[in-house]
């Protein structure tokens, strides 16, 4: 492990160029070897400068869930990141695009929890833990140089997290393994694909949320959102632009790019 001095002054230097929207440089060009668990410590100490700002965790998000996603970024490993209360905007709401560096959307199945999970579960403790489900939006937007990052990278950028729509909570559907999603800009659709390219089934990412929170030695608590990943490749923002995802069964959410 890196010491704690370096590992709260990367997380700093992610944190500024967060909130001034300013890129900044991969930690693995100072540091090549800087590992995925000294990754994961930079991200808890990111998270815990925005709690000092009065944020409010609500959840966890998993990245590279899907193949399309792990192609199109060149990494193939399942990853997470923390959600915080700051980060959502509402259902057909505005997001101002000046608080981003790069930002991409990209089409995700939205989880809600009614019991604590945490560490390895199977699908039917999973299932016995939702709540109510949602289609999402999920901008990503890394704080790093032209969107380049190794896996480290990422991970430390708490996994790109920037900003999350929700669609309406529902009650559970019995099957969510191949649900069709068509994200549209204006009408046209932009990414279309099916819930299966989400590790086959989102149900199966939300057991690789337990997991993977286990073993970082949190749990995934009552009331928590899990978003399961994108079933598509992101697609970049772009001002005025009416994003609405179309996820037929699981419902439509939106949002309003100024
Ligand atoms: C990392 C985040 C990946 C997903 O849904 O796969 C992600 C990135 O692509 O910048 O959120
Ligand atoms: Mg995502």
């Amino acid at each position: 492990m890196r010491e704690a001095v370096t590992l709260d002054a990367i997380a700093e230097r992610l944190d500024t160029a967060a909130r001034t929207a300013r890129a900044t440089h991969q930690i693995t060009h100072d540091d090549p070897a800087f590992a995925l668990a000294d990754a994961y410590a930079t991200q808890g100490r990111l998270i815990d400068l925005r709690i000092s700002r009065g944020e409010r965790l609500v959840g966890v998000k998993m990245g590279f869930t899907s193949r399309a996603k792990a192609l199109q970024m060149g990494v193939d490993d399942v990853i997470w990141g923390r959600l915080t209360d700051a980060m959502e905007t509402l259902d057909g709401g505005r997001l101002d695009l000046g608080r981003f560096v790069h930002p991409r959307i990209e089409p995700e199945v939205a989880f809600r929890l009614s019991r604590r999970l945490s560490g390895p579960v199977d699908r039917a403790e999973a299932t016995a833990a939702i709540e109510a489900i949602a289609p999402a939006l999920e901008i990503i937007d890394s704080r790093y140089a032209d969107f380049k990052f190794a896996l480290a990278d990422v991970v430390a950028d708490n996994s790109s997290s920037s900003a999350f729509v929700l669609g309406a909570w529902r009650e559970p559907l019995a099957d969510l393994s191949d649900i069709a999603m068509t994200m549209a800009f204006n009408g046209v659709a932009v990414q279309a694909g099916s819930t299966a390219a989400i590790l086959d089934d989102p149900l199966n990412a939300l057991c690789a949320a337990a997991r993977l929170a286990g073993e970082a030695g949190l749990s995934l608590e009552p009331g928590w959102i899990v978003l399961a990943g994108a079933a598509t490749p992101a697609e970049a923002l772009k001002s005025g632009v009416h994003v609405t995802l179309d996820a037929g069964p699981l419902g439509q959410v939106g949002v309003h790019v100024a």
